[in-house]
């Protein structure tokens, strides 16, 4: 079956992006994904239909209430085991969570189904994120108004290393990050632009020395934009190799 993704949002209409344009929106077609939305909204009982309320203690914006995402998560959970799916992961979104990383998202891949809950307000009482969720992945240290968008990235990433959601002409592009260096330029027509050249390497056919031209240039740009990346990792002889000669480059200027 298809992985399946269950959604806790207060703003569903929100992830019409993902199923609506691009890659995520073919892999929906060729049904290579499910997403399901729960509103928590729909699981209060006043009139007013309450999803939030003061913080005790006292302070700044509103917490999320335990009970309506208790009720909505349930509902999730309820529907995947109903499929014949194991317990599935529940991960929240949360500016406090571990940072989502390419390692992760080929881990989440693996699942037959995820829950994702995606906050808004100054957060969630805790005693639902102690009783029902599993991990909690951030983006990073920025600030941003809810985990809706979060959810999508996280998606996004796992959806296009599913088998048949990329292109042929997508999936080659793929390998470069995937190793840990940066992606090396790209040019295409015309062969001049605004007086500048495409570089002379790329047009003459020698695949060889387009494969090691394009290595040199994702070493360069790692080792000047991102040197962390080439610390966290060792280096072939090859790129050994080609990282001096851009040394030596370097001193002769
Ligand atoms: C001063 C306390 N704020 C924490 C920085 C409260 C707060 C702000 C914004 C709590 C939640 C949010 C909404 N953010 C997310 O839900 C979120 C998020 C983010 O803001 N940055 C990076 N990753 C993520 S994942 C979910």
């Amino acid at each position: 079956m298809s992985i399946q993704f269950d959604v806790i949002t207060l703003f569903p209409q929100m992830f019409e992006a993902l199923k609506r344009f691009g890659i995520s929106s073919r892999a929906l077609e060729k049904n290579l994904y499910e997403m399901h939305l729960w509103n928590p909204r729909d699981f209060t009982n006043d009139n007013h239909r309450t999803v939030d309320d003061r913080p005790y203690g006292g302070g700044p914006g509103m917490v999320m209430l335990a009970e309506p995402l208790q009720k909505a998560i349930e509902s999730a959970v309820d529907r995947q085991l109903s499929r014949g799916l194991d317990r599935p992961k529940v991960i929240h979104l949360s500016p406090v969570g571990k940072p989502l990383t390419h390692r992760a998202i080929m881990e989440l891949s693996q699942y037959a189904g995820i829950i994702l809950l995606a906050s808004r307000y100054e957060g969630v009482d805790e005693r639902l994120l102690s009783r029902c969720v599993d991990e909690e992945y951030s983006l990073g240290d920025y600030v941003l108004s809810g985990g809706e968008l979060p959810a999508m990235v996280m998606m996004d990433a796992i959806i296009r290393q599913l088998p048949g959601a990329l292109g042929d002409a997508d999936s080659a592009v793929e390998d470069s990050f995937v190793d840990g260096l940066l992606d090396c330029p790209h040019y295409t027509r015309p062969e001049e632009y605004e007086g500048m050249r495409v570089p002379e390497i790329l047009m003459s056919g020698n695949h060889a020395k387009i494969k090691e031209w394009r290595l040199k240039m994702s070493l360069k740009r790692t080792r000047d934009k991102r040197p962390d990346l080439l610390t966290a990792r060792s280096l072939t002889k090859e790129e050994s190799r080609l990282l001096s000669e851009l040394e030596q480059e370097q001193e002769s200027l």
